[in-house]
């Protein structure tokens, strides 16, 4: 009988060391690569997963897919994907902890809605602060077919199935984590999550660890100040204009003025961005823009980028995070 990974659904070998799926002995119920990613979380991104195959192979199953897509998930390529699976869905947008004490969750259900047409059922849950899994649990429980736990990589698909059965599902800030099918109860399956068509590089991996709630960074700028998100890019609005940074909080942030930075030397993406709009840099953070503008944003990661419908509507107000700089 063929053995898989109770971590991460990969077939299990004891012939190659360098191949996914390594045991010693035939005895371990987990590859290498989960126990490094468990023990150390070292491992370079280099599984190469295509979308379109994980779409098609999600196609072959019958019942319900529970869409998991975390804060930072929330963009139009997104839901393009989730658009292609066909079987009946539920939208679970996860790690809420990262945002909830600043956004109205319901203000983010009305922009699901509204811009991306999502007319499923639609749960919140963090699971760092025990929210909203009693009732994703009590919803699961009520219905009688199978579900696979699918959506954007990341997101926390495997950190939900531990809290809701105590599985020992494999979970790391490491991208495709999960490799395959797991069974974690007789009718519910982890699945390996999508990737964006431009997934982050290896340098920029290090962000997407986040261990607590993030306070938003209210940037006021002057026209002569630009904003440097450090590592990722530079944005330079036409107008005075307050920009509100959703980030990870080892990502630094802060105003330049002197035009000296070696991303001034990249060909810059130009954007018409409407009154209260979201700057997204896909995965990883979100920018709440105030006013109508004009950007230039100098980056190297131009796909990484989109510009949405705000769901943050002003409600970040606190004085306290205000920047000084
Ligand atoms: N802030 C926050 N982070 C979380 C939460 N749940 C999980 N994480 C973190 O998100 C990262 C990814 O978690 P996983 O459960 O491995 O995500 P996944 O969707 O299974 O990822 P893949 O299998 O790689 O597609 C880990 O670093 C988790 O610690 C949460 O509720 N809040
Ligand atoms: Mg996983």
């Amino acid at each position: 009988m063929i053995k898989k990974c109770k971590g991460c659904g990969i077939k299990l070998q004891t012939e190659n060391e360098n191949e996914q799926g390594y045991i010693p002995n035939k005895d371990k119920d987990y590859c290498m690569r989960c126990y490094r990613l468990t023990h150390y979380n070292d491992m370079q991104n280099n599984i190469d997963i295509k979308n379109q195959d994980i779409l098609k192979k999600l196609a072959t199953k019958k019942g319900i897919c529970f869409f998991i897509c975390d804060v930072f998930n929330i963009n139009k390529e997104t839901f393009s994907y989730y658009k292609q699976i066909k079987m009946p869905k539920v939208l679970v947008i996860s790690k809420i902890d990262i945002i909830q004490k600043h956004i109205a969750l319901n203000k983010i259900a009305n922009h699901l809605i509204n811009n991306y047409n999502i007319k499923d059922q639609i749960f919140f849950v963090s699971v760092f602060k025990n929210y909203g899994l009693k009732n994703l649990l009590t919803f699961i429980q009520s219905l009688n077919e199978t579900i696979y736990f699918c959506g954007m990589t990341n997101a926390g698909k495997s950190s939900i199935l531990n809290a809701l059965f105590s599985k020992g599902l494999t979970v790391s800030s490491m991208p495709n984590t999960t490799l395959d099918f797991v069974k974690v109860e007789k009718n519910i399956y982890d699945f390996v999550g999508l990737n964006y068509q431009k997934p982050l590089p290896q340098n920029l991996l290090k962000y997407l660890k986040i261990t607590k709630a993030i306070n938003p960074k209210i940037m006021p700028l002057k026209e002569n100040a630009d904003l440097l998100i450090n590592d990722l890019m530079i944005i330079d609005s036409n107008i005075k204009n307050t920009f509100t940074v959703f980030a990870s909080t080892s990502l630094e942030i802060k105003k330049i003025y002197n035009k000296k930075h070696d991303y001034y030397k990249l060909e810059p993406l130009l954007i018409d961005v409407p009154k209260e709009s979201n700057l997204i840099f896909k995965g990883l953070i979100f920018i709440y823009i105030k006013n109508k503008c004009y950007l230039k944003i100098y980056t190297p990661y131009k796909e990484l980028i989109e510009i949405d419908k705000s769901f943050v509507k002003g409600e970040v107000n606190n004085e306290q995070n205000k920047s000084n700089e």
